[in-house]
């Protein structure tokens, strides 16, 4: 580990995950690193291992973003989360907040870092930070992502650090790292264009602060890779459609940094603009970069992709580092406080994707919470992006559940984007600009483009009775607002 861990001092510091995880008993506040990818294992598994031994306890457990099974699926199954924050996507994990049995809130992820330097979460116990080595002057390369480790290590009583052996020390130089300042004070984030570099490659740290390190084998648990679907596809080809076209008549600079939430339409849209001619060097700024990055990195396509984080297919993660040297020119991974900005998005004025469960008639997204009280998987990046891009896109297939569920209805039973945060609604259906239409006119063109046709014409029903019985700015019959949604808890199909 010697080529690892440079400071010698913290040499002393290795041990096994038993006495590292002594650390944290009950109550504690546990920071981790990880967004999507980049989390500790080897802490969580002894944590898991100690609870499974009749162990009682419980830790509250913030992290930048989702995590993978040995975290966020490996600690729900042995009942030690109380408070999880800020973002998950695990299965079990979703089951306990659902349950009510783990306390979650949904934050938008740009502004974790401020509130925890704020002192809004609590003090930070203990910090459990994944990395790839310790520089000569005692600080800290993290992995696969960044997310908000640099303010967890800042402001941790005690760090432990888990030293990866499955990662290249060749991410150096790969990570930009900038802790803006806090309001009274905040000065402008001096990050400009999407190549720039504004900060340090590594994680200031204060190595007094490490209890432990470990050495650590595993890794993180790879996104499988599928060949984007039909409908992905078209999705992809609509939204490249409508911007070449807002771009070809002037009424968007070719240049505008890129977007794209995590997920298949994401992938397929990437993939779209392999063979698209028209868009020949792409900036991306965006929070999580996937397999299809690298591909159009090879095609030349890609002038800058910055992200807070990378989730690879295993084959995409091998062919990555074999020529880090290569992608590292292009790939730039930052805070997610500078990832997600605001300050930054709308100064760059990024094209933003992301993905609703359900969209309404007026175009307000329910990103989150299934028939309105079950929690999917959380607001994530999608807010920052959506509110604050100069274009920003909400798409979905227009059915879920086989067609016993329109992503179109007459209101959503959540809202976690409004009308005024989103531009354009695409589903496989089409697309529809809501920029200069009026609320009736946007329903109108939703029900008629974006709904699927099994569902147009009870919408067109709801829509036409409002607008006669009801009328106003944005008709609505309260009554009936969700019959779609009790029909379907009542009967499994939202049709009649
Ligand atoms: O259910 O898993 O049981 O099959 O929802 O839907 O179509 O597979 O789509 O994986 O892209 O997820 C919005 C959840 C979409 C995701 C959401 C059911 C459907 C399926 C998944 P099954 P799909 P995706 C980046 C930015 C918010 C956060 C965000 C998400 C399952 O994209 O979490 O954007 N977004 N973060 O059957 C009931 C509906 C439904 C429905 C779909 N209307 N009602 N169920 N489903 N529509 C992340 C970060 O910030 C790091």
């Amino acid at each position: 580990l010697k080529d690892r861990i440079r400071y010698a001092p913290l040499r002393d510091k290795i041990t096994d995950p038993a006495t590292a995880a002594r650390h944290i008993v009950d109550g504690t506040n546990v920071f981790i690193s990880g967004f999507t990818a980049g989390y500790p294992k080897m802490i969580p598994m002894e944590l898991a291992r100690r609870a499974e031994l009749g162990e009682n306890f419980k830790i509250n457990l913030y992290a930048g973003a989702s995590t993978g099974e040995l975290v966020d699926g490996l600690l729900s199954k042995t009942d030690i989360i109380n408070w999880r924050r800020p973002y998950m996507s695990d299965r079990t994990m979703r089951e306990k907040i659902n349950q009510g049995k783990v306390s979650f809130k949904d934050d938008h992820l740009s502004r974790l870092s401020a509130l925890v330097r704020s002192g809004d979460w609590g003090k930070v116990d203990v910090a459990v930070i994944e990395a790839v080595a310790i520089t000569e002057k005692g600080h800290l390369v993290p992995t696969m992502s960044v997310g908000n480790t640099p303010t967890y290590v800042k402001y941790a009583d005690k760090i432990i650090i888990e030293m990866s052996e499955s990662e290249p020390r060749g991410l150096e130089g790969i990570h930009d790292i900038f802790i803006p300042e806090d309001p009274p004070y905040r000065m402008p984030i001096p990050l400009y264009r999407t190549a720039d570099r504004i900060g340090k490659p590594f994680i200031e740290m204060n190595p007094d602060k490490v209890v432990a390190i470990l050495k650590s084998g595993e890794k993180d648990t790879c996104a499988v890779f599928q060949p984007p679907g039909e409908i992905p596809l078209r999705i992809g080809e609509l939204i490249l459609d409508f911007v070449r076209h807002e771009m070809k008549k002037d009424r968007l600079p070719k240049t505008l940094p890129w977007q794209a939430g995590v997920g298949d339409v994401s992938n397929a849209l990437l993939s779209r603009f392999m063979d698209d001619d028209f868009f020949e060097s792409v900036d991306l700024y965006s929070e999580v970069i996937q397999d299809s990055v690298l591909d159009l990195i090879d095609m030349g396509k890609i002038r800058a992709a910055s992200a807070s984080a990378m989730t690879l297919s295993e084959k995409a993660r091998e062919r990555f580092f074999k020529e880090i040297y290569r992608y590292k020119e292009k790939i730039i991974l930052r805070p997610v406080e500078i990832s997600n900005s605001p300050e930054v998005i709308r100064r760059l004025g990024v094209i933003a994707i992301n993905t609703a469960l359900e969209v309404d008639i007026y175009g307000h997204v329910n990103s989150t919470h299934v028939m309105g009280s079950q929690l999917m998987n959380g607001i994530g990046g999608s807010g920052d992006f959506e509110r604050n891009g100069a274009l920003s896109f909400m798409v979905t297939p227009s059915m879920a559940k086989n067609g016993a569920i329109s992503a179109i209805v007459p209101m959503v039973s959540h809202v976690d984007h409004s009308e005024h945060s989103v531009d354009v609604i695409v589903t496989e259906q089409g697309l529809v600009d809501t920029r200069n239409l009026t609320p009736r006119q946007v329903a109108e063109a939703i029900i008629k483009k974006c709904a699927h046709p099994d569902y147009r014409d009870l919408l067109w029903d709801y829509y036409s009775r409002a607008l006669h019985k009801v009328g106003g700015h944005e008709p609505h019959l309260l009554g009936e607002a969700f019959s779609f949604h009790q029909r379907f808890m009542e009967t499994g199909d939202m049709k009649m």
